[in-house]
């Protein structure tokens, strides 16, 4: 049977256009070529495949709905949604290097960034010639970013940036770090801060069970001399990281479905292929309870992410809507790589499969991008109009 079966038990394909379809299907087979023959390698000696920057960039899965005169795909939010369900269908390491990429480095450069700022960086990062990371989270300010440390002060024709970021995805490789920082009047500023700059250095995280073929680092920052012309001049504020945190958030929603079907497709098959007591172990009530609740939680989350998408596209989706589904994803496909983890028995905690990478992934992915509790509060506060936070 063919590894990469995408449930679709309500039809849902229906609700998608030709593009879609050959959108999905070409990411879909990059990853069965490419990614699910090496990664469980790369993931059990904790290695970032570098190759694959520029395969996914020539597939076109940095900033798909960038505008194409940047480089980017001009691709609507459902073509984006599906390109992560498919990558973290191999890895949420390989979907975290997309999402960073592309949401979180090439959108605020062409949101907030000027046009010497985007024709500069924008093409090469769309096609993986450069890879990008971004810098909030510091190590003593992770789920209240307002509180950040971090900061420029003004030099002339430049700014000198002091402080240190934490838990930075892509960082060791990354040739352009997007960074926020406070100025002097207090006020949050991203900033384009380049490899080579002196004064910059981005040690390698060591130690994850989680992300493993996915590259984590610090972004450290001693007096680093940023030409003011790397600042980005279109916002203030906040609302620029957080503005960036809604599409990659969006795409987490999508591509967390999509490591919760492998999941699920690999249980399947291996109840329907394990004989104990004479009989295949999906024949057991206990084990189709798993594979049934599995597909009910993948068909409801799917319905979700898709109807997102549109309001994305629309531009109606609320960032309360992102928050709502990235952790309902979140939730579901971490209880799915658990159950069909149990499903496999002791093989299960084999890198034979890739169920208990999957497992391990996510407890990153429901932490990254606003905590499971963080959302959680986020949909509280929409709901009742009371402030959890402060
Ligand atoms: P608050 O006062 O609520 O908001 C400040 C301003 O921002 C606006 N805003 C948003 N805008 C766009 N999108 C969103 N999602 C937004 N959320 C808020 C808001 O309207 C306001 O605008 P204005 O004009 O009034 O100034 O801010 P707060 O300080 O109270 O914080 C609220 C809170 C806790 C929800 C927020 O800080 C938060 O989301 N915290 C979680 C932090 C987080 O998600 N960090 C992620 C780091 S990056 C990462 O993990 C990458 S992993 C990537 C990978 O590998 O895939
Ligand atoms: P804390 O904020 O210290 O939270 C600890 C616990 O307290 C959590 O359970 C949280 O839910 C809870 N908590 C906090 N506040 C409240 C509250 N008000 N009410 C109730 N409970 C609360 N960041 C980046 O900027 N860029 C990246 O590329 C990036 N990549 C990452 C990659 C990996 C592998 C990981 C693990 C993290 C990455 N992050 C990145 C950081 C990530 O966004 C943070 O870890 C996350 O936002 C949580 O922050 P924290 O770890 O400091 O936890």
């Amino acid at each position: 049977t063919d590894l990469f079966q995408s449930p679709d038990y309500y039809l849902l394909d229906e609700l998608l256009t030709e593009e879609h379809l050959m959108i999905r299907d070409a990411v879909r087979n990059y990853v069965k070529k490419e990614i699910s023959p090496i990664i469980e390698d790369y993931a059990q000696r904790a290695e970032f495949p570098q190759h694959i920057v520029r395969q996914m960039g020539e597939l076109g899965c940095f900033g798909p709905t960038v505008p194409a005169e940047y480089g980017g795909g001009g691709l609507d939010y459902i073509s984006y949604g599906l390109m992560m369900q498919e990558l973290e269908r191999g890895d949420s390491g390989v979907r975290s290097t997309a999402s960073v990429q592309g949401s979180l480095v090439m959108y605020p450069i062409y949101a907030y960034g000027n046009e010497a700022q985007r024709h500069k960086y924008l093409p090469k990062l769309a096609s993986g010639e450069w890879l990008g990371c971004f810098g909030l989270t510091e190590p003593n300010h992770g789920s209240d970013p307002s509180s950040m440390l971090t900061n420029i002060k003004d030099a002339g024709d430049h700014v000198i940036l002091n402080g240190a970021k934490m838990w930075i995805s892509n960082a060791p490789f990354a040739q352009v770090a997007v960074v926020w920082a406070k100025d002097e009047a207090g006020i949050v500023r991203g900033v384009i801060v380049e490899r080579g700059m002196e004064g910059f250095s981005t040690p390698t995280t060591h130690g994850k069970w989680s992300l493993r073929a996915s590259a984590t680092g610090e972004l450290v920052f001693d007096n680093v001399k940023v030409p003011k012309e790397n600042i980005l001049p279109n916002v203030q504020g906040l609302k620029g990281p957080l503005g960036c945190l809604s599409k990659a958030r969006y795409g987490i929603a999508w591509g967390t479905l999509g490591a919760a079907m492998d999941c699920y497709d690999t249980a399947l098959r291996y109840s329907q292929e394990r004989y104990q007591f004479g009989r295949a172990i999906g024949g057991f009530q206990l084990q189709q309870k798993k594979l049934a609740e599995m597909i009910t939680e993948i068909t409801k989350g799917q319905l979700l992410v898709w109807r997102l998408g549109v309001l994305m596209s629309e531009g109606r989706a609320t960032p309360a809507q992102v928050s709502m589904a990235k952790r309902n994803s979140c939730e579901i496909a971490t209880n799915i790589a658990r159950d069909a983890r149990q499903m496999l028995g002791g093989m299960g905690i084999t890198g034979e499969y890739s169920i208990m990478r999957h497992m391990m992934n996510l407890e990153s992915v429901i932490t990254y991008e606003g905590t499971h509790d963080i959302h959680l509060l986020i949909t509280g506060m929409d709901i009742t109009g009371l402030n959890a936070f402060k």
